[in-house]
């Protein structure tokens, strides 16, 4: 790490305050994470013991202790992980539910989640139901897994502080028959537009070419392309058939998967309040600042970089499994604004539209 980095970084832990970490922490992005969650799981422990904390445990019967445990994809046994993949190609088999005429593309179960987030895509980007909505959506598929395809397991994820440099290195994305599958295959092209410019492009952007997603369809989208060659859907919930592609791109996570953007988020300036913090995630596209939510989105490409139908890549639930994990991080660390949101119903505010309020319902 160079040194103007790594003093940043040690001020930003002096006025976090937080982080009574091993040095290691600070160069060990996965170190520096793991460290703020025993220091949360204490917060939470210690809640869990005060006088509510115990009513509430009487009332639902629920102690922390109970709580299904999400786990980082390395941390999965290889017999885990094949589980996880066979339920996830269990749920891109069975029939859609959705309704033909409103959505002609959704043919499996999984190409219904694909629908409900093509439908609802600008009321729940950049708006303040973006964390909640994004949290009930994996909560919803992971329960689709478990009820639907019999998975024991919990949602795993994925570990941003890791693999920067060569996402194809990761467990999670090196093609082997325990990963989520490979990179694309090669598929020459320009580049991929991105929210703040064009991003070269990576050694992929073809179909998937390796491991249990390899040759993966896609039924819906793309309806935003970002890279050429990737085939425009008529409309949003048209049939499209199509491989799966990706185009693995290092800048992205090298620049934002960092300790320091981590540590900004959680206990730095970007905590102070729920709306820097949504936003450091999301981007600060004016000022050159894609955010983690985004760049995971960036770091995979082509498909995965459609606003709309992204999570064609099952990738993307691991990628919002850690978002879920951080905002957790945050809301226990900011126990007064855990149930805060803020934003309005429509992205950007646009078309205009009024404070999104904790009582809205979430549209799944
Ligand atoms: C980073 O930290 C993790 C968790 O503490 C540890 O397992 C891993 O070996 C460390 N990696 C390096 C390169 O120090
Ligand atoms: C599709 O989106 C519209 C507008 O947000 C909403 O009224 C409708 O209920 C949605 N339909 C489905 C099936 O999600
Ligand atoms: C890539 O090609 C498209 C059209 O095919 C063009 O609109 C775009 O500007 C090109 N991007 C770059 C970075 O040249
Ligand atoms: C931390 O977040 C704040 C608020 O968005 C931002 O102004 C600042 O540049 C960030 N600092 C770093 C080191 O990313
Ligand atoms: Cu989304």
């Amino acid at each position: 790490m160079q040194f103007t980095k790594l003093a940043s970084l040690l001020t930003l832990l002096a006025t976090g305050n937080v982080l009574a970490a091993p040095i290691d922490a600070r160069s060990n992005g996965t170190a520096a994470v793991q460290a703020l969650q025993d220091k949360v799981a204490a917060i939470l422990e210690t809640k869990g013991n005060t006088k509510k904390g115990v009513e509430n445990t009487a009332r639902t019967g629920c102690p922390v202790s109970n709580a299904r445990v999400r786990r980082e994809w390395s941390a999965l046994s290889k017999p885990e992980r094949k589980e996880y993949i066979k339920a996830v190609q269990c749920l891109r088999e069975l029939p859609s539910k959705s309704d033909p005429e409103f959505a002609p593309g959704a043919r499996t179960c999984y190409d219904d989640f694909v629908t409900v987030h093509i439908n609802n895509t600008r009321t729940i980007h950049a708006t303040g139901n973006f964390l909640t909505y994004h949290r009930y959506l994996a909560a919803l598929y992971e329960e689709a897994l478990i009820n639907e395809c019999g998975y024991k397991g919990a949602q795993p994820y994925w570990n941003w502080l890791a693999y920067q440099d060569d996402l194809h290195k990761s467990p999670m994305l090196d093609g082997s028959d325990t990963s989520m599958g490979g990179n694309g295959e090669y598929f020459a092209h320009n580049g991929s537009k991105t929210a703040i410019g064009w991003f070269q492009p990576g050694k992929g952007g073809g179909c998937i070419a390796s491991g249990p997603f390899k040759g993966a369809v896609a039924n819906l989208g793309p309806v935003a392309p970002t890279m050429n060659g990737l085939p425009k859907s008529p409309s949003p919930l048209a049939y499209n058939p199509r491989c799966l592609r990706r185009d693995f791109t290092s800048r992205a996570p090298q620049t934002w998967f960092t300790v320091e953007n981590f540590l900004n988020l959680t206990t730095g300036a970007a905590s102070h309040s729920i709306a820097a913090f949504q936003t450091e995630l999301q981007g600060r596209f004016g000022d050159g600042f894609l955010g983690m939510h985004t760049e995971g989105h960036q770091s995979l490409g082509a498909d995965a970089a459609d606003l709309f139908s992204s999570i064609n890549d099952p990738v993307l639930f691991l990628h919002h499994a850690m978002l879920d994990r951080v905002d957790w991080m945050w809301q226990a660390l900011h126990s007064c604004q855990s149930r805060a949101i803020a934003g309005t119903r429509t992205m950007g505010k646009s078309p205009p539209s009024d404070d999104a309020q904790v009582s809205d319902e979430l549209p799944i």
